[in-house]
């Protein structure tokens, strides 16, 4: 546990992670103006991967393996190998990597040095090979060769312990909660941290767009929606989720339906209620901007025996679901035919592309995932 000053902190997380490599990694393109302000707040995230990459080289046997996790630490690679050139380095990035289109937005010697930062390492892991092949091309627009391997480990899911946690009593009682509220209707849910780039404003909007052309499902189908706040320090973070509150409202009154409202938006950060919202799930509605692989997606096949998936194809996710509703996040129109598709599939129909979802999502659980990036790491790669 490292005691990080909190002017650097919030420098590093906030304004260059979270408030700038996120957006460009997710073609957000709302990046922030690249000011003196901006600069200070680099030069902070430059200090913050120092920092790691020290406490690293204190802390490593001659010879260990490190595996470095995500965006946050970019440069702590390069910054680890000028101190401890005996060391093997892996890095994992959790999101997509941009496209060099949206790279290009970054001033040109912070994106080369983010691009120099992970090359310090001795394998670079994405979840799609889509991301691969985007830092890829970041890397030589930047001018720099990828001379380090560039790794797929498609993150999934252990069945085992998410089934057990979701058969304990507190998720129960919340299943049964969900239930009295949805009645006999069927169940279209999602779950989401409060993200722009999960895309739940859309998902609203498409759901509005199936009750409007499929009459035929009004009083029918209930959409579930549970966000759980993130990032509630940042404006956009805090506006995008009262944005889709006030719309779930909007939607609610055009069918003036007070009694049993189409749409049940909950904004709360409650693990068994999220795991009692994906087992309730007839359809699972997973329709990200961009995502690096999405787990939801994966627990939801896993947790919903019954449920079909309407699956973005802009998610690490979709390589491996194929058998889900794949969709364009920005195509609120055919979202809304993908879910009315879900809500008329047929049984058989629903029952064969699930046993196949659910198979590519344990496909690579946690523990087998780290072990292959350890494992390249002892192959002298
Ligand atoms: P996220 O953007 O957070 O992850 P996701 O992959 O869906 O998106 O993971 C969210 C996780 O949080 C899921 O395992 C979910 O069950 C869990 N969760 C749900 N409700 C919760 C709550 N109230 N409290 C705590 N956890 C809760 C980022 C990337 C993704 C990538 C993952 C993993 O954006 O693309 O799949 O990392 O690499």
């Amino acid at each position: 546990m490292l005691a990080v000053d909190p002017d650097v902190l919030a420098g590093a997380y906030t304004s260059i992670a979270n408030g700038t490599l996120w957006p460009v990694n997710h073609g957000l393109g709302d990046t922030p103006a690249f000011d003196d302000e901006w600069r200070a707040d680099w030069e902070r995230y430059v200090a913050y991967n120092q920092q790691f990459a020290e406490a690293i080289a204190d802390e490593a046997a001659t010879g260990a393996k490190v595996l470095v996790q995500d965006y946050h630490l970019n440069l702590v690679p390069a910054a680890l190998r000028r101190v401890r050139p005996d060391l093997r380095i892996g890095h994992f990035t959790h999101t997509p990597w941009a496209t060099p289109e949206d790279y290009a937005q970054l001033p040109r010697d912070v994106g080369r040095a983010i691009v120099d930062g992970l090359l310090g390492a001795d394998s670079l892991g994405f979840h799609s090979p889509r991301w691969a092949e985007d830092f890829a091309g970041c890397a030589r627009d930047a001018g720099a060769s990828v001379d380090v391997p560039l790794r797929v480990h498609p993150l999934g899911v252990d069945p085992a312990p998410l089934i057990e946690r979701a058969s304990q009593p507190d998720v129960a009682e919340r299943v049964s909660a969900l239930r009295a509220v949805a009645g006999d209707r069927k169940v279209i849910a999602r779950v989401d941290r409060t993200e722009p780039a999960k895309n739940i404003h859309r998902g609203l909007l498409a759901f509005a767009e199936l009750l409007r052309s499929h009459p035929e499902h009004l009083g029918q189908v209930v959409h579930v929606a549970l966000a759980y706040p993130s990032r509630q320090d940042v404006a956009e973070y805090r506006d995008y989720t009262a944005d889709c509150v006030a719309l779930a409202e909007e939607i609610n009154e055009e069918y003036d339906a007070a009694e049993r409202p189409p749409v049940v938006f909950e904004v709360r950060d409650d693990y068994a209620d999220s795991l009692a919202t994906l087992s309730s799930a007839d359809v699972l509605l997973v329709n990200s901007l961009r995502d690096g692989m999405n787990l939801v997606a994966k627990e939801g096949v896993i947790l919903s025996a019954h449920a079909a998936l309407v699956l973005s194809r802009e998610t690490g996710a979709a390589d491996e679901m194929t058998e889900a509703l794949l969709v364009d996040p920005l195509d609120v129109d055919a979202t809304a035919a993908a879910l009315h598709a879900a809500l008329t599939m047929t049984d058989a129909d629903r029952s064969a592309r699930h046993d196949r979802l659910a198979a590519s999502a344990a496909a690579l659980p946690p523990q087998a995932w780290l072990q292959q990036q350890l494992d390249v790491l002892s192959e002298g790669i």
